[in-house]
Order: C-alpha cells, then sequence, then structure tokens
C-alpha cells in the first residue's frame, strides 16, 4: 500500500494534495495527452478516474493513455463496480456511509469481492460521505440515498468518526460532481479535528481560493472535475492555491 502510506505521511507534513478527477466520458485521446502534461507541469499530486455514471467503455484506454503520458498515480474512484481498471495505480473502495442504501454500503462489494481482489490494485477502504451540495447532483439521485444536510457539522463529524473506527483509511467528503454549493469551512473542520485519517474534500470546487480555504480548514486532498474540464488553465492555478496552505500540525 505504497500510496496509502504517502497519503498518510504527507497528511502528517502537513502537506495538502492536489487530486484531478477525469470523468471518461469526457475525454478522448488527445484531451487526455494535453490533461495529463498539465497535470506534470503544474504538479498535480493524483488522478481520480471515474464518475457516477460512466456511459462510454473506455476507461481501460483512459487509464492507459494517462499511464503512458505522465507519472503520477491513477487512482480509481468508481461509482459502480464496473468502473474497475487493473491499470490503475489503486481504488477508492468507496462505502457510502452517509447513506442508508445497503447496496452502496456493502451490496455491491460482496458481488465484485472477487473480481476487486483479483484485479491487484492497491485497495484503499474509503468512507464515503455525500454531502447536501445545494440541488440534486447525480451521486445524490444515483445512490438513492439521503445525503448528509450541508449545515448538520455535527452528523457529518459522527459519520466520519464511525467510519473510521469500522477500519477505514480514508474519508472522502463530496458535495457531488458540479454541485452548486461546495462543503463548507466549518463543516471540513469539524470533521478534520476528529478524525486521523486523511481527509479527501471535492465537490463543486471552482475557485482557487475555496481550494485554499479547504485546505486551511483540514482537507489533505482536494479534488477538482467539473471546473477543469471546463477550463483547462485552472489546473496550475489550484494547484499553486492548494500547494501553498501554510503547514499546520
Ligand atoms: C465529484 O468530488 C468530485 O465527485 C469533484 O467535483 O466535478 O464539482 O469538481 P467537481
Amino acid at each position: 500500500n505504497a500510496l496509502y502510506q504517502e497519503l498518510t505521511e504527507r497528511k502528517k507534513l502537513g502537506r495538502k494534495s492536489f487530486a484531478v478527477l477525469i470523468d471518461p466520458d469526457k475525454v478522448n485521446s488527445s484531451s487526455i495527452e494535453q490533461l495529463a502534461s498539465l497535470s506534470v507541469a503544474a504538479n498535480v499530486d493524483y488522478l481520480f478516474v471515474g464518475g457516477s455514471l460512466v456511459i462510454a467503455d473506455n476507461l481501460d484506454e483512459c487509464i492507459q493513455q494517462l499511464k503512458a503520458s505522465c507519472n503520477i498515480p491513477v487512482i480509481l474512484f468508481p461509482g459502480a463496480p464496473s468502473q474497475v481498471s487493473k491499470y490503475a495505480d489503486a481504488l477508492l473502495y468507496l462505502s457510502l456511509i452517509s447513506g442508508r442504501n445497503p447496496e452502496l454500503l456493502i451490496g455491491q462489494h460482496v458481488i465484485s469481492a472477487p473480481f476487486v481482489r483479483q484485479s491487484g490494485l492497491e485497495i484503499m477502504p474509503t468512507g464515503y460521505m455525500v454531502i447536501d451540495g445545494g440541488a440534486p447532483t447525480t451521486v445524490s439521485y444515483i445512490s438513492n440515498a439521503s445525503p448528509i444536510p450541508s449545515d448538520k457539522n455535527d452528523i457529518a463529524m459522527c459519520t466520519a468518526m464511525a467510519g473510521e473506527m469500522l477500519g477505514m483509511k480514508l474519508i472522502y467528503m463530496d458535495a457531488g460532481s458540479g454541485a452548486k454549493k461546495p462543503i463548507s469551512e466549518g463543516m471540513i473542520e469539524r470533521v478534520a479535528k476528529h478524525i486521523e485519517a486523511p481527509l479527501i474534500v471535492g465537490g463543486g470546487i471552482t475557485d482557487p481560493e475555496k481550494a485554499y480555504r479547504n485546505g486551511k480548514a483540514g482537507a489533505d486532498v482536494i479534488v477538482i472535475g467539473n471546473a477543469i474540464e471546463k477550463d483547462l488553465s485552472l489546473i496550475k492555478e489550484m494547484s499553486d492555491a492548494i500547494h501553498s496552505v501554510p503547514v499546520s500540525l
């Protein structure tokens, strides 16, 4: 589990990481190359690949191409068990702990377990928490589970604590891709103070200032997808902002 170790070491040092989220439906071979070279130039730490709804059948190709174009670790962020590719470096093994849909807590894991193990991927058990992003997002609809209300910081904190005590190694708080309202710094701070696992935060972050504030509030990894799809120059701006968060332990 080399990548997980790296994540925890970065957290110990108070260093923030930037993950670019790539939706396989929204890229083609030339945009993948461009994304990879911009990400290398901007010192992006991780490439996350996946989405709640992946329509095209190009996951393997997309990842193989990313791996051929750069050395940034590729981590799967699957919306369904079908989104597993042995070509990636690691897999966020998500259990939707904010919801009460048994299929996404454990059901789909049971069905895909042999396949996932056989993939040889580094598995990162992740407590996945969907937070209300102001309007229904794809993830809130597809998951068929209520998100945590955006102002209920204590619910988020207790959910993350429970996830960690159940053995989850990462906590991922997500307002959903393209969320109108990203997660508040108050909620991030409340959760970060009560867990030791690295905290991933994403959903609806569109400006570098917000990304910076999330890092200051306690997010260890900041994930950005939509905003970058719209404006590739944001890769560098976001990366600089996230990496400029002062170290505080
Ligand atoms: C969604 O956290 C990710 O699952 C990123 O969201 O696409 O809104 O940046 P955006």
